[in-house]
């Protein structure tokens, strides 16, 4: 108990890993659910949001409110400097070498449309090649796919092994002079591969030819450094890492981004406008067209401030203990078979159960507070690789329990004994 003198001060996380005292940062977490202690085992679709975010982005409402960059009164100001003192946290979040190079976007989906639509067009001409993986969700495929036909280009893709790892020695050999360009994913959100990013960019590098990597799912469990990776784009939402809605980032080498031209027309990407000719503002401006979500870049600023107040490496240790724990009990249970074996994991388990469809198996766990997905994840070509047309997939993030994946693995037995 603090002492009453102390319940006004607001409450600061130590820099050490106590999951309990993790928990009580999220409030959602305390809810019952049927009855039962909510288990929310969903997190690569989306992460909980720890009070100090929620309070962020209300004060902002009831404190700053007003649109940014274009008031000279004292809520514009305000709303200005909270907004883009947020871009700076993000910055040396991931140790980017400039605030210009960080694009506020909706989120992963946005940024990765934002560059094959501004990148593709420049420099995508008919004949060419470009090269994504085998274990890419959607959003890393259809953009690509668009400005391919729209362009010509023949899209390639890294094939992987039934355990769900990329065969790298044959993404080598698929770089030719033709290839424009490398889009692959960090870490797999149906399987949980964590991939060799930086060995991926160092082999396109001597190649020439620029990489974006989706991060979506990497920035919450892993420190991310894009100098260090030396990738020319990295996309990330800011709702999978404890974040609201609605916002995300796109990172790109400031040097590229200067050279694109602007993915979307209107108000504040602009320098000057007459009906002769208008003149694009600077990065990172030039990409961010419109009133963007304010609110939703203060809250993520937020959400930085709050992980630079925990020991990451004690949070990710954490969640590999989980991910390790998961592994090894769900392996005991008769007919359930893991999709996504790979040596190198993050905090995702696949897995179908035989003769059971996953939708009826997220349904019944339901039943007991059990947050879990089902489906194909939005990576329909991962599950035609696998033969299967779903999964069912528990996420964990680092306010997780064993107790959880206890109740996981009760519910599942549930489930066979339903089916049985
Ligand atoms: N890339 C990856 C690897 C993802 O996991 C997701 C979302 C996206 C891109 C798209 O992110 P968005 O924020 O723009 O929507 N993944 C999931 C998921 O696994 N379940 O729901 C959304």
């Amino acid at each position: 108990m603090r002492p009453a003198h102390d319940m006004l001060t607001p409450v600061t996380i130590e820099k050490s890993f106590d999951v309990d005292r993790i928990r009580t940062e999220f409030p959602i977490l305390k809810q019952r659910v049927n009855g039962k202690p909510l288990a929310y085992l969903d997190n690569a679709a989306t992460s909980q949001k720890p009070q100090v975010v929620i309070d962020a982005m209300n004060r902002y409402y009831l404190e700053e409110n007003s649109n940014i960059h274009r008031g000279v009164h004292f809520l514009s100001d305000k709303a200005t400097q909270s907004y883009e003192a947020a871009r700076k946290k993000i910055q040396r979040f991931i140790n980017a070498a400039s605030h210009k190079e960080i694009i506020f976007v909706r989120g992963t989906t946005e940024a990765i449309n934002l560059v094959a639509q501004s990148y593709g067009r420049k420099y995508f001409h008919a004949g060419d090649e470009m090269i994504i993986s085998a274990m890419e969700h959607h959003s890393n495929i259809v953009p690509w796919q668009m400005i391919c036909e729209e362009k010509g280009l023949t899209l390639r893709v890294i094939p992987m092994n039934d355990k769900g790892e990329l065969f790298i020695d044959k993404f080598e050999t698929m770089l030719n002079p033709k290839t424009k360009f490398v889009a692959v994913v960090h870490v797999s959100n149906a399987l949980g591969t964590i991939n060799p990013v930086q060995q991926i960019i160092e082999i396109a590098h001597r190649r020439g030819v620029p990489v974006i990597v989706d991060g979506a799912q990497a920035v919450p469990h892993m420190k991310v450094d894009v100098r260090d990776l030396d990738c020319d784009f990295y996309a990330f939402s800011a709702h999978k890492m404890y974040g609201p809605t609605g916002v995300g980032v796109l990172y790109g080498k400031q040097h590229l981004l200067e050279a694109m031209p602007p993915y979307q027309g209107g108000g504040d990407m602009i320098k000057s406008v007459t009906y002769a000719k208008t003149t694009y503002n600077d990065l990172p401006n030039k990409f961010e067209a419109g009133t963007p979500n304010i609110v939703g870049g203060v809250g993520l600023g937020a959400t930085i401030d709050f992980m630079n107040t925990l020991d990451f490496e004690a949070a990710t240790a954490h969640e590999h203990e989980l991910l390790e724990y998961a592994t090894e009990v769900l392996t005991t249970i008769k007919g359930l078979r893991i999709i996504g074996t790979a040596r190198e994991k993050a905090s995702v388990v696949s897995f179908v159960l035989e003769g059971i469809h996953p939708h009826d198996i997220g349904t019944i766990l339901d039943d007991d507070g059990i947050a879990i997905r089902t489906g194909h994840h939005c990576a329909q070509p991962v599950m035609q690789c696998f033969g299967i047309p779903a999964t069912a997939r528990a996420s964990f993030a680092m306010y997780n329990t064993k107790e959880e994946i206890d109740a996981l693995v009760k519910g599942i037995y549930k489930v066979i004994e339903v089916f049985s």
